[in-house]
Formats: structure tokens, sequence, C-alpha cells
């Protein structure tokens, strides 16, 4: 809890690490009611300043201090100062042995970061500062140190003792205790620690890597889940594959382990060799994991083991230098899911998520650059924006410098800085010594912030075959920043003639033509391209498979957004024209609601639909994604000031006069792949995801025309179904029906079945939660009275007030009761976990996007947490920033 307001943290005011810490040795005693942490560290004066020796000041967080030395010699009281922050001592040799034995109580730590017990076992998670909460040390990331630890704990309780790099010795000890000592060969910062221990059962297995060192793969789980590690185990290995083949990266220890835990914070955790995950993002197998969640153990598996080489053998500086290592390790698995899944359909799932997520966070309070320039509480800053956006800033420099240059650039920056903590600017410099461009301008994609505009006009000549496209880039101010300079933007484009063909592509000026697509630099705040020998007027497709995270303007009519959706090459491009389309549409919905209860569909949309639903040769996964509307939230970052209850309306509205239109090729289309489905067992396959993900959207359309034959489909399906993607789908179809008894029936009967699996249960809280039915804040309020729930999970939290933050009607409700029931949980969050409740306030942060009415009440809810008391760090920074604007 807070004392004292929070300081900001400022880039400008890095300085080296007064002294460094060679060795680390650890020692656990890990007892019910308390843990002691023995700690002996090797340091030195850092040997890159000068011989004076400052005061030692390490970070530590509450811990009770037992003993402190400094070369063996125990310190007094009045031979050190201890603050809630830190512990001072002063050295006398430029080496010395630091050693302390610190007290804390794990059972109690509902923060989950430090060390923490979950369900029965003990487990850590030190990113980004947690470590301060094991012991006294110097947690910062430039402080690197080879690591022994040794775990002491009951032997029947606790029967697996874990912790990073190869086991070197165990033993038995007294009244049934047990030990183990185990040894990092690599330096490694704090934040990488990890410790486990717990009675765990662990698949087996292992791969040979590109030099022929063979690997022990270990995944670690409670008894219960040990049918439901395979498809980990199998993404690790492909992960590993994947990252020799295309990036000639090979694992270094001789073991790998994954840990799966219930209560963890985010996804998981890349601790060097001893990986540790939520439950969530491991456990996997068709009978309780949907599709989506084998997608996500199948990402998340393959991100963390793409941090050993992008954070933790080469790894940030400071954490301001974050995105170094997420924005490279996300565009990293995004490439991995590319060519394990479908390549368009990834990148447009990716895209999506940005443009709704980001782009509002890049639009919001919170708006800060890829590289931060300053901050309170660092856990605020693992954002959509270092993630996601730093994800595209890399994938914008492999499409500028080519995929072989880009990686003739990531083994140059791998090569020079194994083993060092480094900063974006090094990254970079690697990337233009490879290829000699200046990236000094593409820099600025690091240190400004906001979502730039890039507004594409034409014309053309038919005399002289000349067409010219304008372009126009400019930024937003964000909190913190003002008068953006202009940014390096790759705009990826092809002209298309009336048959849907590409034209050549010849600038004024070259020699010849490119043929289909060309990336065109844009620089300048106002550019012309002017391409020649263009026999007709042509249709651009542009900014193709998104090629930069900008906001796209060109007045397309919808003539065109129909010629593009049928006939772009670029797949992306043709996903993004329907999008589009959708939007137009829907956007005139909502404007015609405000006048007449009698709106007016705009039946291209339905023509359109309809001839995608016939085409026999439209691969299932496009068809997928083309008869999807634009999701509410993405609607309602379109609009200056939103109206999220007419939004959805209309949304509602369109969806429902496309499901009466079309219900006959919906139901035979839904019908036959149904079929397939049932004659099938359940593989998870990129192919057989399509097809189940387009049997789902079908029967969602259908369920709206209230027809008691899809009825009984849909009951069917729920019931009969060997899989979760197809049984919770239905069961989705059936809570958001008018068919109460149903729905009554199906939900319950779940529950009964699945009444002992977490994973499974988080997933029926989250379809009830975020059923947009009336009166969805009782039966929120209802749901979080289940004995399943718990506020100190944060699965739980995010499947029952998380996914009702997404329930449109019901959490933007006119009495603003939304607003306030999510104040409350905030409230009552932020005394256990503050991570988890600076995260879930973040929908009221927005309140700018919306109505006067419901920007007031949204404000008035953060008001109220503000004045809720004592207030956590992570909570504070949040709220000033939301209040301030
Ligand atoms: N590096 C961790 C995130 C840690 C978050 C700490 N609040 C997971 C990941 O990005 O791989
Ligand atoms: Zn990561």
């Amino acid at each position: 809890m807070r004392t004292e307001q929070p300081k900001m943290i400022k880039l400008t005011e890095y300085r080296l690490p007064d002294y460094l810490i060679d060795e680390t040795h650890l020692t656990f005693e890990l007892h019910e009611n308390y843990a002691l942490v023995h700690a002996r560290l090797l340091m030195q004066r850092n040997p890159g300043l000068d011989e004076t020796l400052p005061p030692l000041i390490l970070d530590g967080q509450q811990l009770e201090l037992v003993d402190v030395a400094l070369d063996g010699r125990h310190l007094t009281a009045v031979e050190y100062q201890l603050s809630d922050s830190h512990l001072q001592v002063q050295p006398t040799h430029s080496s010395f042995e630091f050693t302390s034995t610190v007290r804390i109580e794990p059972q109690n730590n509902t923060a989950l970061e430090g060390l923490y017990k979950s369900s029965g076992m003990f487990c850590t998670q030190c990113e980004a500062e947690g470590f301060r909460k094991i012991t006294y040390y110097l947690d910062r990331p430039d402080v690197m140190s080879r690591f022994t630890t040794t775990i002491h704990a009951e032997k029947q309780r606790y029967p697996v003792l874990l912790s990073n790099g190869n086991p070197i010795a165990e033993g038995e000890g007294e009244n049934g205790r047990h030990w183990m000592t185990w040894q990092d060969p690599f330096k490694k910062p704090a934040y990488l620690f990890a410790v486990v221990a717990g009675d765990l059962l662990r698949v087996d297995d292992s791969f040979i890597t590109m030099s022929g060192r063979e690997v022990a793969l270990r995944i670690f789980v409670e008894p219960e889940n040990i049918d439901k590690c395979q498809h980990a185990m199998d993404s690790l290995k492909n992960a590993m594959r994947w990252d020799e083949e295309v990036y000639g990266r090979e694992y270094d220890l001789d073991i790998f382990m994954i840990v799966a835990v219930n209560d963890f914070n985010m996804g998981a955790m890349e601790n060097k060799g001893l990986n540790i995950f939520n439950s969530s993002c491991v456990l996997a197998k068709a009978e309780t994991a949907t599709d989506a969640a084998h997608q996500r153990v199948e990402a998340v598996v393959a991100h963390e083991y793409f941090h050993n080489w992008s954070g933790n053998r080469v790894t940030c500086r400071d954490w301001f230098q974050l995105s170094l290592k997420e924005g490279f390790t996300v565009f990293r698995d995004s490439e991995f899911s590319a060519d394990m899944n479908s390549r368009v359909v990834t990148r447009i799932e990716g895209v999506a998520y940005l443009r709704t997520h980001q782009f509002a966070e890049d639009a919001g309070p919170m708006a800060h650059p890829v590289r931060p320039e300053q901050y309170m509480e660092i856990s605020n800053f693992y954002t959509l924006t270092i993630y996601e956006k730093g994800a595209e800033v890399v994938r914008m420099l492999h499409t500028l410098l080519g995929a072989e240059t880009f990686r003739k650039g990531s083994d140059l920056y791998f090569e020079r800085h194994d083993g060092q903590a480094v900063t974006c600017d090094d990254f970079i410099a690697a990337m233009e010594s490879v290829s000699g461009m200046d990236l000094t301008q593409f820099k600025r994609w690091y240190s400004q912030a906001g979502t730039p505009q890039l507004s594409v006009s034409d014309s053309y000549d038919a005399a002289t075959q000349t067409y010219q496209l304008h372009v126009k880039q400019s930024c937003p101010d964000t909190p913190e920043q003002r008068n953006k300079q202009p940014f390096v933007i790759p705009l990826s484009m092809a002209l298309l003639n009336q048959q849907g063909e590409s034209l050549p592509l010849q600038l004024h000026g070259e020699s010849a033509a490119v043929l289909g697509e060309r990336v065109l630099a844009v620089t300048e705040a106002e550019q012309s391209f002017s391409f020649i020998k263009v026999p007709e007027k042509p249709l651009p497709s542009l900014l193709r498979g998104f090629s930069a995270p900008v906001q796209l303007d060109y007045a397309y009519s919808r003539d065109d957004l129909l010629f593009l959706l049928q006939h772009d090459t670029d797949g992306f491009n043709r996903w993004e024209a329907g999008q589009q389309l959708a939007l137009q549409v829907i956007e005139e919905v909502v404007g015609q609601l405000y006048e007449t209860d009698e709106p007016m569909l705009d039946t291209r949309l339905v023509e359109v639909f309809s001839a995608l639903l016939a085409q026999e040769d439209l691969d299932p996964a496009m068809l997928a994604e083309f008869i999807a509307l634009p999701s509410t939230g993405y609607i309602i970052e379109q609009y200056e000031q939103a109206d999220p209850l007419a939004i959805h309306q209309a949304r509602e509205y369109v969806s429902n006069q496309l499901a009466f239109a079309l219900k006959e090729p919906m139901l035979a289309r839904y019908q036959a792949l149904r079929k397939v489905s049932l004659q099938t067992p359940y593989v998870a396959q990129a192919s057989d995801f399509a097809r189940r993900r387009l049997q789902n959207m079908l029967l969602a359309y259908l369920m709206r025309t209230e027809d008691l034959e899809i009825l009984d489909a849909c009951v069917d399906q729920f019931g009969v179904a060997d899989n979760m993607t197809e049984r919770l789908a239905a069961l989705a179809c059936l809570v958001n029906s008018p068919f109460t008894d149903e729905a009554e029936h199906a939900l319950a009967s779940f529950a009964e079945r699945f009444e002992d699996d977490p994973l499974v249960m988080d997933q029926w809280f989250s379809v009830q939660a975020a059923a947009a039915l009336p009166d969805g804040l009782e039966r929120v309020e209802h749901l979080l009275k289940h004995p399943a729930f718990s506020i100190k999970n944060p699965n739980k939290v995010r499947a029952v007030v998380g996914a009702f933050t997404q329930n449109t009607p019901n959490f933007h409700a006119i009495d603003g009761s939304g607003y306030a029931f999510l104040a409350d949980k905030v409230i009552k969050l932020d005394a256990l976990n503050p991570q988890m409740a600076a995260r879930m306030l973040s929908p009221l942060t927005r309140w700018q996007r919306f109505d006067l009415h419901q920007q007031e009440m949204m404000q008035s809810q953060l008001q109220r947490v503000r004045g809720s008391g004592d207030l956590s760090a992570d909570l504070f920074e949040v709220l000033e920033k939301s209040l301030a604007v």
C-alpha cells in the first residue's frame, strides 16, 4: 500500500549501477507460515566507474530483515539504514561479500509478485520488480549475475523443487524435509529468477538441437491435468525448431521446464530454463479447451521460449527498453503462428486486436511511446503499446529491410550483445549496420506516442497515363506530447484494373516497372507518388497486409469496397474492404436509429455476403473472417464521441437482418460443416479451426432467427460435441437467446460436468458475464457469489469482471450501474492485487471516447475510486493520468 506519493522515474536519469553482483547464492527455507531467504552476494564496485566506494543501496520491499553481514561480519543496527524500500550499507573494499537473511510470508502474498503460494505450491514472479520482495538485491535488469539456488522444503508436500539452470545436488534433511540445489551457468538479471516447490507431475520429452545436443523438455502440472500437456509440448518443439530455422537460434541449457500455476497475473513468464505459466496458457485438450485456447497456448509457449534469446541472452538495460524484448518477441511469435496456421488469418486477427485495443490506448490518457520516457509504476507499462505496437515497429523494419537483411541484422544483434543488457538503439544500430540505412527518422516510432493518420487521395490523367497518389501524414497530440514529427511509414500498395488485376508499378523517373505490389516509403508530412504508363484509372489497394500501424483514410465508395472485397489480390485487404463496408453500413444505421425504429439496411451488404457464401472455392477460414462484422469495440473507436448503446443496437440490427435474409444458405452451409465435424475426430490444426469457426459463426447468425429447428440443432451441438469449441459456442448461442429454459438447462449441465475444472468454469463464467441481454448486472452479481468464483484468482476476475466490461449494453447501462460495479471491484482488488486493479480499471479510463452523459458517469466513478482510501502506486498512476486529461 502507498505510504507516500509515488515518484516519477525518468529515462534521462538512467545511471550505471554503482556495484555489480558476480555471483548470487540463495537458500530458501520454505515453511507453511513463513519462508527464510538467505542470500550471499559476491559483489564488486562497477569497474566502469571511479574508485570511490559510495553507499550500497539495495532494493527490498515487505522483507523482515533477520541478519545482514559484510565480508562475514554481522552488522549492528547502527551500521545499516533500513526503509520501506531499501537497505543501505557502506562497503569498505571494492570486492566484497554481502550476506543477508530475510523472513517473508508467501502464504499471505495476494499480489502474486515475488514468492507466493498458488493452489498449495510455492512459485515466483519476479518481472519487473518482484525479486525485491524476496531478498535485498540490486533489482535492475542491467545487474546480471550467476545464480546458485538451494531450496529446502517438506518432502511430502513439496516433492518437486525447481529453479533455473541445471540440478547439481540434492539430499534429505531432518523432519521429513529435503533439499535441492540448482545452478544457472548463464548470467541473468534478477527478474528472470524463479523457484517452484510443489506436488507436481511431469510430462517428459526431448529435443535434438541443430548442433545435435539433446535437451530434456519437462512440463510440470497438478496431477489432475497430466492429460492436458501434449499440445503445449508439441508447440514447444515446433517453436524450438522454428527458432533454429528462421533465426538460427539454438537452445542453450540441457533442460527446459514449464510449470503451470493457477494464480497468475498474466499469461506466462520466461524465467531462464524454468518458464512459469498461467495454467490457461499451458493446459489444452479437445474436451476442455477451445480452438482459440489451443492457439493461445501455442503462441504463448512460443513467445516465452523465444525470449530465451530475445530477452534473456540479450536483455534490457532498463525498463524503458521493455519493448526491445517484448515487441521483438511478439513479432517473432506472431510470425511463428502465421507459419503454423493461416498467414492471412493470423494477420487479420492480430490487426483486429491491435486496432481495437492498442489504438484505443494510444488515444487515451495512458498513451505512451513504444519507449516511454517516464513512469511511476513499471507494471502499468506492460501495455498493448509496448507489446503490440512494438511488434508492429519490428515488422515495419522487416518490411523496409526485407527478410534476408533483417535476418542478418538480428544475427548481428544477438552476436554483438550476447550476455549484455542493451537498449532499443542497439537493436536499431545492428539493423543499420547490415542495411546501410540511416534509421534516425524511423526511430520516431520509439519516441512518439499516438496513432498516425495517413490520408490518401489520388488523381488520374488519361492523356498522360499518369496516376498520382497524394499522401498526408499527421499524428494527434497525446497527453505528454505535442507537434509530432513525420514518421517513416512503409505503405505497401498495388493498383488494380477493372478486372481486379494488379497493374505494373513504375514511378516517374524509374526505368522499369515493379510487378504486383510495392512498398512506398512515406517520410514527409505531405508527399506525392507519380506512377507512369498507367493505362486506365485504377483502384488503389493501400496499406496491404496492414504494412504500418496507422489509421488509413481514403475515400472509398461502397462500390469500391465491394469490388476490393471480391477482387483484391491481397487477402488481408479483401477482408479490410469488407470490414470498412460493414462499418459504413452500421454507422449509417446508427444515424437512422436516432430518427426511426425502422432503419434501412444497405442491401449491397446482404448481396455480397450471399455471393461469398455461394462461392464454393472460398477458403472457409477467409469466409469466416469476411462474414464477421467489426466488433463493437472497434466501431466505438471510429467515433470521436461514441454512443455505445446505439452502436450496439445498430450492430445487432445489421446482424439480425443478415441472419433473416441469408437463413437458407447459412443453414445449408452450417449443416454441411456440422456433418463433417461429427465425422471427424478433433485435431488442433488450422483447417479444422477454420471449419469450426465458420460453423459456429453461422450458428450464431442462425440462432438470431429464433427458429425452433435451429434451436434443436444448437441444443444438439451443445450436447453431442466431443470438443469445447463446438460446445461452448452452442452454449453462448443459447445464453444469448430468448430460449431461457434451454439456456438454463445447458448452463446447469455444463457446470455439473465441468465443476472440477477451473479453466472450464472460467469459460462458463465468461459466457454469462458477456451475455448482452437485459439484467446483465444482476446476473454478474450472482456469478460473483458462486462457490467457484474467487476475487483472489486473476483468471476468475478476468472471466467475470473483465468479460462484463465487454458487455456493451450492460456495462454502459444508461444509469451508470455498470461503471459503479467496476469501480467497486477495482477498489476491492486494489487491497489484494494492485496490478490487477490497475489493469481492470482501464475501460473507465477511456471516458473521453464516449458521449457526454457516459463521460460524466465514468469520471465520477474514477473520482470515487480515487477518494476511496490509500491506493497502490499502480492504481494511483492510472487514476492520476485518467483524471488529469
Ligand atoms: N515478460 C512477462 C511479463 C511480465 C509482466 C510483469 N508484470 C511475460 C512475457 O511478456 O513474456
Ligand atoms: Zn514477453
